[in-house]
């Protein structure tokens, strides 16, 4: 049986273009978008007159099912995806974490967990340490697992932290193989020292976790990476950026011509550090993530990057843990499991903030939410798109309606949201997953084992031009050295 579906009379809006079109789906395929579709009456149709017909969201940085500092996230691929296809979210991106080292173990753990996934998901990989295996199980997962993303924990001392060294080699493998090099940039050293600094002075709340590890060490560890990066002339994606020193490192870079990514993440963009003043532990905890929520002044810079392009592409580092869970920590912050909620409403708060705002355009929405994303990790057109050929993950975002975020009604199965509270315009009414409508009048209908593994091939777009540019640096070197030579 084949599901056809007709979206009419909305405005479809890609990352470069919008205009007044239908849409139509079968079989969980675009198969026609322009005006005036006429269908039989076998077809479900849906009235998007006076809203705006986008590609659903892809959240290219999420943690579900992740055993993490004692925890393990409170969502997993189930809950957390229904969540995010109630905010209108029909892709992500997860981690998979090593077992003992072993990217194999690690991502067959992986495998079992996603089993249950109701929306289409895709795999980075963290590198954790570094040897022969590891590096032969980088290339079975570029060429036979569908994995072009290898993330590298500068940060987390003891437990995920790599060294430069290790860093090199993994820039290095990456580049070999065309996978793109993600970084968590803050100097894992120092952070180390600044929570035994905080513990030496009798600070051991929540507002030791911020203060111990400041915007200089992201700004450090960012550079950092740039710059070994560019010295082996390979692209970078430095995730959660978090403050204006980490982000002014991506700018000078990017403009010097390097291909540097910066992914702002929805926390840090619209929430500031107030909570380090809460007297409530618990209160304050739950917004205890790395790199820390900064000072209002790094979320409005962030956004203003955000909106000229110095970053490109919105995340969310979804990583929630319930209230008994961040009670971990009551006695010290180091033991306050790391992460916040935002996979759920990512694409209202970027449209609250960043276009009801007037910051960005509609069509820069699709761009930073969805479409840059796919090109990156290249699944576009497939994913990321609204045109004939390409996956139906389709949202229906309705500008004249509001939204209301709280731990009461949000789907995520976390008994707290650092949004709690938060009211603003412009709501995803429909989700369209597979072809499916998944979220239509505040009701979800989700199943387990309906969302499919997105298979991601290297070589993005990223990496044209870089064999040239090595060339050219090669041959930059040789003429004068035997030149040189020839002389001496
Ligand atoms: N930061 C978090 O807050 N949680 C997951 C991992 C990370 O880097
Ligand atoms: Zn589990
Ligand atoms: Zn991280
Ligand atoms: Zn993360």
């Amino acid at each position: 049986s084949s599901t056809k579906l007709l979206i009419k009379g909305g405005t479809v809006v890609n990352a470069h273009e919008m205009e007044v079109a239908d849409v139509y789906v079968e079989d969980g395929i675009i198969v026609a978008v322009r005006p005036n579709i006429k269908v039989g009456d076998d077809v479900t149709v849906l009235d998007a007159t006076g809203k705006f017909v986008m590609p659903g969201g892809i959240d290219p940085h999420t943690h579900l099912d992740f055993e993490f500092m004692g925890s393990e996230t409170i969502d997993d691929f189930f809950s957390g995806q229904a969540a995010a296809l109630a905010g209108g979210t029909t892709m992500h991106i997860d981690f998979v974490i090593p077992v003992n080292g072993s990217l194999l173990s690690g991502l067959e753990a992986y495998e079992k967990k996603s089993k249950k996934s109701c929306m289409d998901y895709g795999f980075h990989m963290a590198i954790t340490k570094w040897d022969e295996v590891v590096s032969k199980e980088m290339e079975i997962m570029v060429n036979e697992k569908g994995i072009n993303s290898f993330k590298f924990f500068m940060a987390y001392k003891g437990a995920l932290m790599i060294n430069d060294e290790l860093l090199l080699q993994g820039f290095k493998k990456c580049k070999s193989l065309g996978a793109l090099a993600m970084v968590h940039a803050e100097n894992g050293d120092a952070a180390y020292e600044g929570q035994r600094r905080m513990i030496e002075l009798g600070i051991t709340g929540p507002e030791g976790h911020a203060l111990s590890r400041p915007p200089v060490l992201e700004g450090e560890a960012t550079a950092r990476a740039i710059k070994l990066a560019g010295f082996m002339n390979t692209p970078l994606y430095v995730v959660h950026v978090m403050s204006i020193d980490a982000m002014e490192e991506i700018s000078k870079a990017r403009k010097s011509g390097q291909k540097v990514i910066g992914e702002p993440v929805v926390s840090g963009l619209v929430l500031n550090d107030s909570w380090v003043w809460d007297p409530d532990f618990i209160t304050a905890a739950k917004y205890v993530m790395s790199p820390p929520i900064r000072a209002a002044r790094h979320g409005k810079a962030l956004q203003a990057a955000l909106s000229m392009g110095i970053l490109q592409l919105v995340g969310t580092d979804h990583c929630p843990f319930n209230s008994t869970q961040k009670a971990l920590g009551i006695d010290d912050f180091r033991k306050i499991p790391n992460g916040v909620n935002g996979i759920e409403e990512r694409m209202h708060l970027v449209w609250d903030t960043m276009v009801e705002s007037g910051q960005i355009s509609v069509t820069d929405y699709v761009r930073v939410t969805s479409t840059e994303c796919a090109r990156i990790f290249n699944i576009y057109p497939r994913k990321g798109a609204i045109r004939a050929g390409s996956d139906a993950d389709i949202i229906i975002l309705n500008p004249n309606s509001s939204f209301e975020i709280s731990a009461k009604s949000h789907h995520s199965r976390s008994d707290t949201n650092v949004f709690e509270g938060w009211r603003g315009k412009g709501k995803v009414e429909v989700t369209i997953s597979g072809g499916r409508v998944v979220w239509l009048n505040d009701e979800l209908k989700v199943f387990p084992g309906s969302g499919k593994y997105v298979e991601m091939r290297p070589f993005s777009y990223l990496f044209n031009g870089i064999g040239k540019a090595d060339a050219k640096y090669l041959s930059s070197l040789k003429a004068p050295i035997k030149r040189f030579r020839a002389t001496t």
